[in-house]
């Protein structure tokens, strides 16, 4: 099973690279890498597991954050009315995505950030994403809220990119343009 120890941290140049397309079909071993990241998703979400193995819970993961630059990506999570989203994905890009903006109240967190770093993260409040599945099936998600948001941290993690990048630098908690009332969570 992935645990913390599996997880690289800032700093490390992996976490900086452009992550490679997975050529498809993956191989066995790829996707019994994006199953063990989902598995590492839903332990850190499990009170008894996570406290047993200190985990701490993440709703996605990216497979460059466990050392590996390859474009895949696990989410794991629920919105603010109770949908649950579970994703195991290769390739992921976001193909269209709106207007307007949006961002987390409480600011974003990362498993590869030891560290609180406050101020709000700008994001598409909705994003259209093309993906494969785990058994090569491409697939369309159109997400918004809690789950755009999601999926564009991870997505961001293939480029490369940490969510602090897009944090104001001389004014962090500046409202970003282009939001609506209804796309603050
Ligand atoms: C807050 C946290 C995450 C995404 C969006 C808002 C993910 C945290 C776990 N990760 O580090 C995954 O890359
Ligand atoms: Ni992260």
């Amino acid at each position: 099973m992935i645990t913390m120890e599996d997880i690289i941290r800032e700093g490390n140049p992996i976490l900086r690279q452009v992550a490679k397309d997975v050529p498809l079909p993956a191989s066995d071993e790829e996707k019994d890498t994006l199953r063990k990241m989902l598995e590492f998703l839903k332990n850190s979400q499990n009170e008894e597991i996570a406290k047993k193995y200190g985990l701490r819970a993440g709703i996605g993961i990216a497979a460059p954050q466990i050392a590996m630059s390859k474009r895949m990506i696990a989410l794991y999570l629920d919105d603010e009315n109770g949908k649950h989203y579970e994703y195991m994905l290769f390739n992921p890009k976001i193909i269209s995505h709106s207007v307007e903006n949006t961002y987390l109240e409480g600011g974003e967190g990362c498993l590869s950030v030891d560290r609180d770093v406050p101020g709000f993260v700008p994001r598409h409040a909705r994003v259209k994403v093309k993906a494969f599945d785990i058994d090569g099936h491409p697939v369309t998600l159109r997400l918004k809220g809690y789950p755009a948001v999601a999926i564009q941290h991870e997505i961001d993690h293939l480029d490369g990119i940490l969510f602090y990048d897009h944090i104001n630098k001389d004014d962090p908690f500046k409202i970003p343009d282009h939001v609506a009332e209804e796309d603050v969570y």
